[in-house]
C-alpha cells in the first residue's frame, strides 16, 4: 500500500471514530461512562464491588434479572468495577409499599457495600435504577441513604400510535412497533424503551391510540402485542390496549355494541379471557368514548358509567383496570365546551365499578400551553380520579421548539382544588388515600417515536424524564429535575448545567407568551395545530379559534363569569370568588375566565393591550437569548447535538416572531392601538400571515 493510500485509511478510520463518537442521544439520560477519579468515586467503587438486594418477598423473579444486569453494566461503566450482586430476605416495610425503595451506602463483612431494600423485586429494581442515578449526578457530597416510595400507583405512557405506524401527534419518527413483523421480530428498541421507562419508574404502556381501531384485539393482533409485552416485562411495565367501544361489531360479528346487551357483555368476557391467556398481566383498556367520533354506549342510549362498567366487569376477574377517558364535548355553539365534561361526569360520581379510573386532562380544554386545573378534579369524591398529561407537544411548536413541560404540569399537580378542603391540590386527589390507592394513576401521552434520539428534539428527551420523576414523586420541584435531566445528559460541568437548566426552566413561560399570553387560548392553526391561526372562523365553532377568544373592539377574552357561561361555578367557591373577579384573577388566568377591556390596567401599571405585546415580544427574546446562550456552550457540548438544537433553536425564533406578528396584526384590527415601544413592527402585512399554508406536518397524517 502507498503512503499515500495508507495515510488515507488511516484518516478515514479516526473519521469514522470521531463519527462513532457524536452522541446521537440513543442512550438518553442512561450514559455508564467512566466517571472522574474523585475522592467520592472512589469510596462508592469500593462499595460497588458488592450490593446486596434484600427483599421481603425473597422471590426471584424476571425483574430482579433486569435490576442485577443494569448494576452490573451501571458499575462497570461508571467506576470501572466488576460488581456482585446478592440477595439476601428482609423484614417488610409497609411503607415502602410494592414498589417503593431503600439504597444505602453500608457495611458487609467488613468491607464496604451498598444495600438496596424493598418489599418485591420491582422496588429492587427501582432501587437500583436510583442508586445508579444518585452516583451519576455527581453532586459534590453523597445523597446516600435515599429513601423513596410513589403516591400514585400506575404510572403509564399513552401511546397514540395506530397499526400503520403513524403516530397522532407525534414528532419523533414513526411508531416503536413494529406490527408487520410481529411476533417473529422483537427489536432490540422494546427493552431499550422499558429500561428507560423502568429508571423513572414508569409501570404501563398503553400501546396504541385512543383513536382506536379494532383490528388489534383480533387473535393475530394480539399475538403481536403478547410478543411486545413479554419484552417490556422484565422492566416491569405492563401493557394496556386503548378499547375501541364498537369492536364486537367490528370484529365480534354481533349486531350491535350497546353495553346492557348481554350478548356484548359475553363477548367483552371472552375477549378478555383471550387477552390474558396470552398477557397474564395485562393492566387493562383505555377508552375514548362518544369523543371526535369514537363510538361509545351513547350511541345506544347509555351513560358512560354502563359503558365503562361492563368492560370493567369483564377485567375484574383478571385484575385489570378501566381507564375511562373525560375529554368528551359536542358540537354545541350554546354551550361552552370547557364546562361539558363536568357536566357530564359529575353527576356519576359514586357510580363507576371499582377498578374503573376516569382519566381527566390537566385543563378543561385540550392540552393548552396555559390552561387552570380541571375542574372534574375535587368534583368527584368517590370516583378514582386519574390525570393525564401530554408529553408530545401537540400545541407547544411539537418536536421543532424547546419547550419543558414540568412547570407546566406542577401547575396542575400543585393546584389547591380546595375540595374536600384548603390543601387537597390535584395531586393529592390523584394519589387517593395516603400511599396511594390501587387505582391512583397518572398518564402522559408519549412523546416517543423511531428517531434515534426517541423524542425527535434533543431537549424534549427532558419531558420525558420529568413526567417519569413528577408521576413518581409529584413534589419534586421543576428546577430538581431539570438539574438532574441536564447532568444525566450533558454532563455535570457547570458551564453547562447552569445555562442549560435557565432555558429549560424558562422556556414553557416563552411559548406561553409568544402563542398566547395572559390566559389566551385555542388559537392555533386548524389541524395541525402549530402555528397561529387566530382568525379562524369558519366550521365547527368550538373548533375555531373565535370562538375562544372573543376579540371585539371593547377588549378580548371568554367571559366564564356568572355573567358569561358560568364556567367558573364548577370551581370550589373559594376559587370562583378568587377567580371571578378581575382584580382578583392571576393575570395568567385573566383572558380565560374574563372578557377584559383593551385599556384595562394591568399589575405593572400598563394597559391590557400593552401588556398583551409586550408578552410577545418577551417570548421572542426569550428565544433569542437561548439562542446566544447555546451558541456560547459550542466547545462543550457534543457537536451533533449542538448543531441540531442550535438549528431548532433558530427555526423557534423564526416561529415566535410569525406568532407575535400574526397574533399583534389581527388583534390589532379590534384594538385599534399602536404597538407600545419595545415591540418589533411585524414584518409583513396581516394578508401575508393569513396565507400561510403548512401541508404535511409531522403528527398529522392526514395532511391538512
Ligand atoms: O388534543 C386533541 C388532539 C387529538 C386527540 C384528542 C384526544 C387522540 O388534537 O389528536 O386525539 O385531543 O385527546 O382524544
Amino acid at each position: 500500500m502507498s503512503r499515500l493510500k495508507l495515510a488515507l485509511v488511516l484518516l478515514s478510520a479516526l473519521g469514522a471514530q470521531a463519527l462513532a463518537r457524536a452522541d446521537d442521544g440513543y442512550r438518553l439520560w442512561l450514559r455508564y461512562d467512566r466517571l472522574p477519579a474523585t475522592t467520592l468515586h472512589a469510596a462508592y467503587a469500593a462499595a460497588a464491588r458488592q450490593v446486596i438486594l434484600v427483599s421481603a418477598s425473597g422471590a426471584d423473579t424476571a425483574v430482579d434479572g433486569a435490576a442485577t444486569d443494569e448494576l452490573c453494566a451501571g458499575m462497570k461503566g461508571l467506576l470501572g468495577v466488576e460488581t456482585r450482586v446478592t440477595r439476601e430476605s428482609g423484614a417488610a416495610q409497609p411503607d415502602l409499599g410494592d414498589e417503593g425503595y431503600t439504597v444505602s451506602l453500608s457495611t458487609r463483612g467488613g468491607s464496604p457495600a451498598f444495600v438496596v431494600t424493598a418489599n418485591r423485586d420491582q422496588g429492587l429494581l427501582y432501587g437500583a435504577f436510583a442508586l445508579l442515578r444518585e452516583i451519576r449526578l455527581d453532586r459534590p457530597e453523597s445523597g446516600f441513604p435515599l429513601r423513596s416510595a410513589p403516591g400514585i400507583r400506575r404510572r403509564i405512557l399513552d401511546h397514540w400510535d395506530n397499526l400503520n405506524r403513524t403516530v397522532e401527534r407525534g414528532y419523533a419518527g414513526a411508531s416503536l412497533w413494529e406490527w408487520f413483523v410481529l411476533p417473529d421480530y422483537i427489536s432490540p428498541r422494546y427493552r431499550d424503551y422499558a429500561r428507560a421507562c423502568a429508571s423513572l419508574g414508569i409501570n404501563g404502556s398503553v400501546l396504541t391510540n385512543v383513536n382506536a381501531d379494532s383490528l388489534v384485539l383480533t387473535p393475530e393482533w394480539l399475538r403481536k402485542v403478547a410478543a411486545i409485552a413479554g419484552a417490556l416485562r422484565p422492566y416491569g411495565v405492563r401493557v394496556y390496549l386503548s378499547a375501541r367501544f364498537s369492536s364486537p361489531l367490528e370484529i365480534g360479528g354481533l349486531k350491535t355494541a350497546d353495553p346492557l346487551d348481554p350478548a356484548v357483555a359475553s363477548w367483552w368476557r371472552d375477549k378478555v379471557s383471550e387477552i390474558h391467556a396470552l398477557i397474564p398481566d395485562f393492566g387493562g383498556f383505555l377508552v375514548k368514548a362518544n369523543s371526535e367520533g369514537q363510538p361509545g354506549p351513547q350511541s345506544y342510549g347509555r351513560s358512560h358509567a354502563d359503558g365503562a362498567n361492563m368492560l370493567a366487569d369483564a377485567l375484574a376477574p383478571f385484575g385489570g383496570i378501566v381507564m375511562w377517558r373525560a375529554f368528551v364535548y359536542e358540537a354545541d355553539a350554546k354551550r361552552d365546551r370547557c364546562m361539558q365534561a363536568y357536566d357530564e361526569f359529575m353527576p356519576l360520581d359514586g357510580k363507576f365499578r371499582p377498578n374503573v379510573v376516569l382519566q381527566i386532562k390537566n385543563g378543561p380544554l385540550d392540552f393548552q400551553p396555559r390552561e387552570p386545573f380541571h375542574p372534574l378534579f375535587g368534583a368527584m369524591p368517590r370516583t378514582s380520579l386519574g390525570l393525564e398529561l401530554q408529553i408530545t407537544q401537540e400545541y407547544l411548536g411539537q418536536g421543532t421548539h424547546l419547550a419543558f413541560l414540568a412547570p407546566l404540569w406542577k401547575e396542575t399537580l400543585d393546584s389547591d382544588t380546595y375540595r374536600p378542603g384548603p390543601g387537597s391540590t390535584v395531586a393529592r386527589v390523584v394519589e387517593g388515600s395516603p400511599g396511594g390507592n390501587e387505582l391512583s394513576c397518572i398518564a402522559g401521552v408519549a412523546n416517543t417515536g423511531t428517531d434515534r434520539d426517541w423524542t425527535g428534539h434533543p431537549l424534549a428527551q427532558a419531558n420525558w424524564y420529568a413526567f417519569g420523576r413528577l408521576a413518581w414523586d409529584p413534589s419534586v420541584s421543576s428546577a430538581r429535575i431539570a438539574d438532574e435531566w441536564v447532568r444525566l445528559t450533558l454532563g455535570s460541568d457547570p458551564r453547562v448545567t447552569e445555562p442549560v437548566e435557565r432555558m429549560l426552566l424558562g422556556s414553557r413561560e416563552a411559548v406561553v407568551d409568544y402563542t398566547g399570553p395572559l390566559g389566551l387560548a385555542g388559537v392555533f392553526a386548524e389541524g395541525h395545530h402549530y402555528g397561529p391561526e387566530p382568525w379562524l372562523d369558519q366550521g365547527r365553532p368550538d373548533w375555531t379559534s373565535v370562538y375562544y377568544h372573543r376579540a371585539d373592539q371593547r377588549g378580548i377574552g371568554f367571559d366564564r363569569t356568572t355573567s358569561g357561561s358560568g364556567a367558573l361555578a364548577q370551581y370550589s367557591p373559594e376559587i370562583s370568588r378568587l377567580w371571578g373577579d378581575p382584580a382578583t384573577c392571576p393575570e395568567d388566568l385573566l383572558l380565560w375566565f374574563h372578557h377584559a377591556d383593551w385599556g384595562r390596567t394591568m399589575a405593572s401599571g400598563r394597559t391590557l393591550w400593552d401588556e398583551f405585546c409586550l408578552r410577545y415580544q418577551s417570548g421572542v427574546d426569550a428565544v433569542r437569548d437561548w439562542r446566544r446562550t447555546w451558541d456560547s456552550l459550542k466547545p462543550l457540548i457534543d457537536p451533533e447535538t449542538h448543531d441540531h438544537v442550535g438549528a431548532l433553536l433558530a427555526i423557534q425564533e423564526r416561529d415566535a416572531c410569525w406568532w407575535r406578528d400574526a397574533s399583534l396584526l389581527y388583534f390589532q384590527t379590534f384594538s385599534r392601538r399602536p404597538l407600545p415601544p419595545g415591540v418589533e413592527a411585524p414584518a409583513h402585512d396581516l394578508a401575508y400571515y393569513r396565507s400561510i399554508r403548512l401541508r404535511w406536518m409531522p403528527g398529522n397524517p392526514s395532511g391538512k
